[in-house]
This record gives C-alpha cells, structure tokens and sequence, in this order.
C-alpha cells in the first residue's frame, strides 16, 4: 500500500464512522400526530406514522386565483420564513400538486362547517381543505401548531421541520369565540391591539370586543362630537397620558383583524361609564354641567341625560359613525351598572338604543343587565354577573354570550401573590378558567340558547402590553379550547399536558406568561 492509499483509507474510514453516528444522531423519533399538542383540540386526529419535512424548495400552493387564498397562502409563507429561512412561494395551481402545501377549498367532507377544515399530511404533501377561506385560515393554525416551538421565532433556527403524517378533522361548538380588551381604563396603541388580535388566532378565536368608553376616557374619533376624543380622550387611569384612535386607526385594525377572520365589536358603554363624554359636553349632563375628567377606578357614578333629547341625537351620531367603519354585525352598547340611572329611566333608554342601533343595520350585544328592558330580536345578552338577567333575556328569545365573571375574567387574579389585576369574583387559577361548560353553567340555560363564550379584560391595573400578556396567558387557550372542542372531549389532566407544551410556544413568540403551579411545564421552562 502506498503512503497515499493509507491516507485515503484512513479518511474513508473516519468519513463513514462520521456518517454512521449521523444516522444515529438524527433517527427519527416515533411519528405520531394524535400526540401533538393542538389547542384547542381538534374533533378527530389520525396517525400514519411518517413525517412531512419543510425543505427549502417546499412551496405553498394554492387552488384557483382567488385572493383570499393568495393572501392565506402569504399570511402561511410569511408565518414559515423568517425562522426556517427558506422562501415558500405561493403559487396558483388548478389541481392538487405532487408535493409540498395545498390550500384547497374543494372540500367534500359533510361536518367540515364554516370554520372547520381537514389537513391530511403524507411524506410529500400537506392538503388543508375547508369549505371556506376561513376555515383554510383556523386549519393553517394546527399546521403552525404540529411544527416544532421554534419555527415561531422571528430569526432564523436550526431544522429538521417535521411534521408528523395522518389527518386532522375538526370544527368548532361555537360560532363566538372572543375576548374583550378595555382601552378605556388604560389606553393600547394600535400595535398592541394588533398584537393581541394575533395571539387571538393562533387559537382560533374569531371575535375580538373593544370597550371604546368608559368613566376614565373616550377612545374612538367621533368627527361630529370632536370634543369626547380631544378632552375626553386625554387621560386615564392614575393620572397619565391617554389617547385614541382615529377613524382611519380603526379602520386599519378591522381590516388587520378582518385577514385573521377576526371580528370586532365596538362598544360604547351606557347610560353609565360616561364621565369621559359627560365631561367633554356639557349638555348631556341633565344639570347642563360639564364633569371633570376621572382617573380613578370607582364604578356606578355617571349617567347620560334619558330624559333630554340631545341625548339621543348624540347617541344616534354615535352609533352611526361607528356602524359605518364596523363590518361586523353587532354594536355594543354597554349598559352594566348604571348604579345613577333610576330603573324606570334605564329601562326606556335601553329600549330606544335598540332602535338606534337597529336603524343602523347592526345587531345589538349588551352587558346582562339589558334583559331588564324589552330585548329586541337578535339582541345579544353578554352574562357577566347575573343569572336573573341571563334568564329574562333567554325569556324574551335573546341569545346569551357566556363571560362569567369568576370564570372568565382575565383580569381577576391567579392567586393572592398575582400582583396585577382584582379579585373581586374570586382568584382563577389556570384549571379553574378551564373546567367549565357554559351550556350547563346557569340552570336552565342550554347550548341551545348560547353563541359562545368571551374572556374581557378590564385594564384598571395593567399600563403595558406584558402585563396584559401576564393576565391573558396561560388562560386564554383554555378559553378557547371551550369554545372550540365539545365539552365531552375535555379534560383538565389531559388538557394541562398539552398546554404545558405550548410554554415553549410562548417563549418562541416572546408572550410573557404567569408559569402556574397548576401546569407541568415542559422544554424551555426549565
Ligand atoms: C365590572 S364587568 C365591570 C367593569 C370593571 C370590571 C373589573 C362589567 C360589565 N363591569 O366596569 O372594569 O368589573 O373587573
């Protein structure tokens, strides 16, 4: 043998020994889809045991030139790049590809509804197909959920990206699924709303409620009563800066919610919580006299004019700038402790706001408290505290928005050392917000009777957007899973392993979170 034969044999050598350990390395845990953490969790999962592998060349096809579907193939792109690195490009196609992603609405399955979809992934191709370009919006979550934690960091990471091979079939229990942000008590810029709207639908809820006006400020531009934004809107809560948004700033997050298949819903709260439009006119305060701002958290003092007309005018230039740049069907008109409104001056106004709002082609949504006056039909009853009022407005043929304050208030407390948030309705440890069902939470109160479920968020406490992170998650997921999968798929033990896996989720997307006791946190917690 030549010296430079042992040389080449020797390199061989280490080459392969190199080459076995890499076999090794990289051999493939056990593919198994049913066993991904999918939140909330899907009506059906099936395994093949293989995997579907991200690669630089994968490409996201879509069926038909729509634009919907091209702007949900570039929301699924942009979700994928920045930390594999590769390009997803989004094509166009007639017919379902040989390999790579395919959005198709050419569903034929009967129990994909309007938000279900059905993902079937094999070595080659992962089809997402729904009935609607919503649904194909709420199946591309599973797909973002079923990758690893990492591909939701914002730069580039190390691979494989794998996903394990079977399908997925699945729709929702209900069609409101939401939460409830109060930008009255605090104010939020638009980021941070566009923020939140995110983190909504990454768990497939699809209604976002923004509680525009309060005591402590007004928060949307009103172009024919200038002044509730100019004065009304200039402080907060402790004293501080506040602020609002223009028309065209909601206008701008409707549309960033509308490309997420979220809806919102506007609310301005009365005949009380008006401090901040009391003190921007004076006339419709019943004694003519313009009220000074408040910064402090008290509830039950204010109370628009019922008897003056002026009242309804400013009601109706209200609801009529608002119904204009809101697409969604419903206006929410507050109504919850008016504690300075006499009873047999509430239940008239109430009634007249209806009108208001009907004349405006919207539908009306109102705290419980509403069911004391004439519901209208469609008039929506969001029960928060009382079931008396819950059950009138079922009485009267109205639908009931479960937010049960001591079971799905973000804002009330974890526990006694949670140092933001009240705990008024009691501390809502994770497994607490969990384990309910809201068809059976009031007696005589059935599913039937129900749209769904909200999680409100009242910022009396919280000035930032981490410290409504804090009070959002871990508990969000939970709503949404009640909302989404049937109660009798439910189960804390099991549910509690699977969110304790989207822990590194919420890292990968920089959510600060409360790392509850309650929840056996796996990976990067540690
Ligand atoms: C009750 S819930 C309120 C809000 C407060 C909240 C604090 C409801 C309809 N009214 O004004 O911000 O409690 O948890």
């Amino acid at each position: 043998m030549t010296r430079k034969m042992q040389i080449q044999t020797v390199a061989v050598f280490f080459v392969c020994l190199l080459m076995s350990t890499q076999v090794a390395c990289t051999q493939e845990p056990p593919s198994n889809l049913s066993q991904e953490s999918i939140i909330p969790k899907p009506v059906s999962v099936t395994s093949t045991g293989d995997y579907f592998t991200l690669k630089p060349g994968t490409d996201i096809f879509v069926q038909g030139g729509s634009g919907d579907l091209l702007k949900i193939g570039q929301y699924l792109s942009d979700r994928l790049k920045p930390s594999t690195g590769y390009k997803f490009e989004v094509k166009t196609v007639e017919k379902a590809p040989r390999r790579g992603i395919y959005l198709t609405l050419s569903v034929s399955a009967q129990d994909t509804r309007g938000e279900g979809y059905m993902l079937s992934v094999t070595r080659k191709l992962m089809k997402l197909s729904a009935a609607t370009p919503e649904g194909l919006f709420r199946g591309i979550q599973t797909i973002r959920q079923i990758l690893p934690a990492a591909i939701e960091i914002g730069k580039k990471q190390e691979g494989p990206w794998k996903i394990a091979t079977g399908t997925v079939n699945d729709y929702p229990v209900y069609s409101y699924r939401g939460a409830m942000l109060d930008v009255s008590r605090h104010f939020f810029g638009v980021d941070d709303i566009k923020r939140f709207i995110d983190l909504l639908a990454y768990y497939k809820m699809n209604m976002l409620h923004l509680h525009l006006s309060d005591d402590q400020g007004w928060r949307i531009e009103i172009k024919s009563w200038p002044n509730l934004t100019a004065h009304g809107g200039s402080t907060q809560v402790g004293g501080g800066r506040g602020g609002f948004y223009t028309q065209e700033q909601y206008a701008g997050i409707v549309q960033y919610a509308k490309e997420r298949y979220i809806t919102i819903i506007p609310e301005i709260d009365m005949p009380g919580h008006t401090n901040a439009a009391l003190a921007s006119y004076a006339e419709l305060n019943c004694d003519g006299k313009v009220r000074e701002l408040y910064t402090g958290t008290n509830v039950g003092f204010s109370t628009l004019c019922t008897s003056s007309e002026v009242t309804y005018k400013f009601i109706d230039d209200v609801v009529r700038e608002l119904a204009a740049m809101t697409p969604g069907p419903y206006i929410h008109i507050g109504g919850d402790e008016s504690n300075a409104t006499k009873i047999e001056d509430y239940i008239p106004f109430v009634n007249r706001v209806q009108e208001i709002v009907i004349s405006h082609g919207k539908q009306v949504i109102g705290w419980d408290e509403i069911a004391l006056s004439a519901l209208r039909p469609n008039a929506v009853a969001q029960c928060w505290a009382n079931e008396k009022n819950a059950n009138a407005a079922v009485k009267q043929g109205a639908k009931i928005l479960m937010s049960p304050a001591r079971k799905a208030y973000l804002d009330m407390q974890y526990d006694k050392s949670t140092k933001l948030g009240l705990h008024w309705a009691g501390y809502i440890e994770v497994d607490v917000g969990y384990n309910w069902d809201p068809a059976t939470f009031i007696p005589g109160i059935g599913k039937e009777n129900i749209i769904g479920l909200e999680a409100p968020l009242w910022s009396e406490t919280l000035t930032r957007m981490d410290e409504i992170e804090y009070m959002v998650f871990p508990r969000l997921p939970g709503y949404a899973e009640i909302g989404w999968t049937p109660a009798a798929s439910r189960n804390w033990d099991e549910y509690k392993v699977r969110l304790a896996k989207h822990g590194e989720r919420f890292k990968a997307m920089d959510v600060d979170y409360y790392p509850s006791p309650r929840v056996p946190w796996t990976g990067l917690q540690k």
